[in-house]
């Protein structure tokens, strides 16, 4: 049986950090990577793709000049984790053994829990940035679309990049008046959450932007089904525990941006099935959400969005995670004590318009941001950053194992300041 001395599964941001930094430290030979997937994305850039001010194929790269050289790339997904035997079995059968496993396998965007999907997605006015496939079809909606009712959804489950589906909204109703239909437009965003944005700094500011730009809200309501035939899109009324009440809202669309609900990996999903240690009841690694370490399998650890962590899951995120679990990885590996702890970090550039950002950073305690001014106002900078330092950043820092996260400028920062 092939055996490795670490396993990374899933090479996506997390999965690619990782390898990269423990390849160069360990016997050539030792290390692989399993990743189904033949492209990487630089999925932040979606947003922008959407709202036309990138091309897809700026943002993709072949995963195999992404996976580190000196790895070996097993090209096949994970069906079944069985971290009692320290090993997985492929999707072609083959069981894979290891030392140590890094569990990095993202999230599974869910649209086929939506009635009609995702057949819809390749009926007319229907798109969704999310999707590599349906993200360029956006700004091709946009660039068809004649004015009525444009609906921008936020689903009723977790998501990456939470900020992404009104981001999208900003930059089309931008679009809007640009292209002289917003007055034929009705623009409404349609979120399952009870508020624009889970930190109370940001919802603030984005509050007054959908006002000033006569953004339309409904909370608590989730995407149940569309009818692509009479284009109506189906809403359930949740309650204040996010359960449905039974109670449907029925809206005409002649523009529909879906933003999927999202779960882990079916892999995971049917250890949770299996009540496995390996996972909690919904399918997340359940690892110390400070040292990422498993709680119950000490030589299981993850990253990144498929981690049982309270973090907003972002890219931003996996790079502050990163820089946690190289650390623990390493003295777990070498029998030492893990003492580096990830601090929950996450971030979301609001895009507005295409010139701005509302640069949010935080935590689940509240803001916890990197530049001494106050990034809750929309900011020129903090778009050329959005633009053009992210990418870079991405593929020349996180992937390849040498971004950490904006911890340590912080620090810098704010030196001698109250924070
Ligand atoms: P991913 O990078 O998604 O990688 C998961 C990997 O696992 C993939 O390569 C996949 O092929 C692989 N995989 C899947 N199934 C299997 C299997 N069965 N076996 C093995 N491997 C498997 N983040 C930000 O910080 N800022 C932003 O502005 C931002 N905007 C976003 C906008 C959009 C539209 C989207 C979609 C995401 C955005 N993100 C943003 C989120 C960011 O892209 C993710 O949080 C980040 O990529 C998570 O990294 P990861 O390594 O956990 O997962
Ligand atoms: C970040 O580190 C990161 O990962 C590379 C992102 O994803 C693209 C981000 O969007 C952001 C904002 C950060 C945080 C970095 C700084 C400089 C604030």
């Amino acid at each position: 049986i092939e055996h490795y001395k670490l396993l990374v599964v899933g090479g996506g941001a997390g999965g690619c950090a990782i390898a990269s930094k423990f390849v160069k430290a360990l016997p050539k030979g030792s290390l692989a990577v399993v990743d189904p997937a033949k492209f990487h994305y630089y999925q932040p850039g979606f947003t922008l793709v959407g709202g036309g001010l990138m091309k897809k194929q700026d943002l993709t790269k072949n995963q195999s000049d992404v996976i580190p050289s000196g790895a070996v790339w097993i090209n096949d997904g994970v069906n079944k984790f069985v971290p009692g035997k320290n090993l997985i079995v492929l999707n072609d059968g083959r069981e894979i053994a290891y030392d140590f496993v890094v569990i990095a396998t993202g999230l599974e965007l869910r649209y086929d829990l939506i009635e009609g999907f995702p057949k819809a997605l390749d009926t007319p006015g229907i798109s969704s940035i999310y999707h590599p496939q349906y993200v360029e079809k956006t700004y091709k909606e946009l660039q068809t679309f004649k004015g009525g009712t444009a609906i921008f959804t936020f689903p009723n489950a977790p998501i990456k990049c939470a900020g992404a589906p009104q981001k999208i909204c900003y930059l089309s109703e931008e679009y809007f008046r640009e292209t002289g239909i917003r007055d034929k437009t009705k623009v409404i965003y349609v979120t399952s959450l009870p508020k624009i944005f889970g930190v109370e700094k940001y919802a603030k500011e984005l509050n007054k932007i959908v006002q000033a730009r006569n953004i339309v809200v409904n909370n608590r309501q989730a995407l149940k089904k569309v009818d692509t035939e009479s284009k109506i899109a189906t809403f359930d009324i949740l309650d204040e525990n996010s359960q449905p009440t039974g109670k449907e809202q029925s809206l005409q669309y002649d523009f529909l941006h879906v933003a999927p609900p999202c779960s882990p990996i079916e892999a995971l999903r049917k250890a949770a099935a299996e009540k496995s240690p390996l996972t909690d009841e919904k399918g997340w690694v359940k690892v110390d959400p400070k040292t990422l370490q498993g709680v119950e399998y000490k030589n299981v650890f993850a990253i990144g969005d498929c981690a049982g962590t309270p973090n907003a899951k972002t890219a931003a995120a996996v790079a502050s995670q990163f820089k946690t679990l190289r650390r623990n990885l390493d003295a777990a590996m070498n029998n030492k004590t893990l003492n580096n702890e990830y601090d929950g970090y996450a971030s979301c550039p609001l895009v507005i318009d295409k010139k701005h950002v509302i640069l949010a950073e935080f935590n689940p305690q509240g803001p916890l941001e990197t530049f001494p001014w106050d990034q809750s106002k929309p900011s020129r900078l903090s778009y050329l950053m959005k633009r053009y330092l992210m990418p870079p950043l991405y593929w020349h820092g996180l992937v390849k194992g040498r971004w950490n996260g904006p911890g340590t400028y912080r620090k810098i920062f704010h030196l001698g300041m109250k924070k």
